[in-house]
């Protein structure tokens, strides 16, 4: 009877053990481990006033296979057009608001407002 309470208290002691273990073994690959390219997530706001970037980059940096989103504060009603993708956002004055695209394909896009055919700057895809 009490040999097995000893066995029992190793093998709690093993198992406590284990699992220790277990969380430190599986804790450390993971962080010396680089973030895995692609799949990330990236936004860019960006702020419009006369017709120019005002707040923000004008080359917006992905990454190929990036969910990129760009929100928009523009001062004026225009459409936000990103050449390439073909992907537009209406804009209303003082509003913001978003245009969400996957990097699918790598290069360099120039995007614009459309009314007025004004380039305003260019998303890079990285391959
Ligand atoms: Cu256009």
């Amino acid at each position: 009877m009490k040999h097995n309470y000893v066995l029992g208290l190793v093998g709690l002691v093993l198992i406590v053990g284990g699992v220790w273990w277990w969380q430190i073994s599986s804790a450390m690959p993971a962080s010396s481990v680089t973030t895995p390219v692609g799949a990330v997530e990236k936004d860019f706001p960006l702020t419009i006033a006369n017709k120019k970037i005002t707040s923000g980059m004008t080359t917006l940096s992905v990454n190929k296979g990036d969910t990129v989103t760009l929100t928009i504060l523009c001062d004026e009603d225009e459409e936000l057009h990103l050449h390439g993708y073909d992907v537009s956002a209406d804009l209303t004055a003082n509003t913001p608001a978003t245009l969400t695209f996957v990097a699918s394909t790598s290069g360099r896009f120039p995007f614009e407002l459309e009314h007025s055919k004004t380039e305003l700057g260019a998303v890079e895809v990285n391959p």
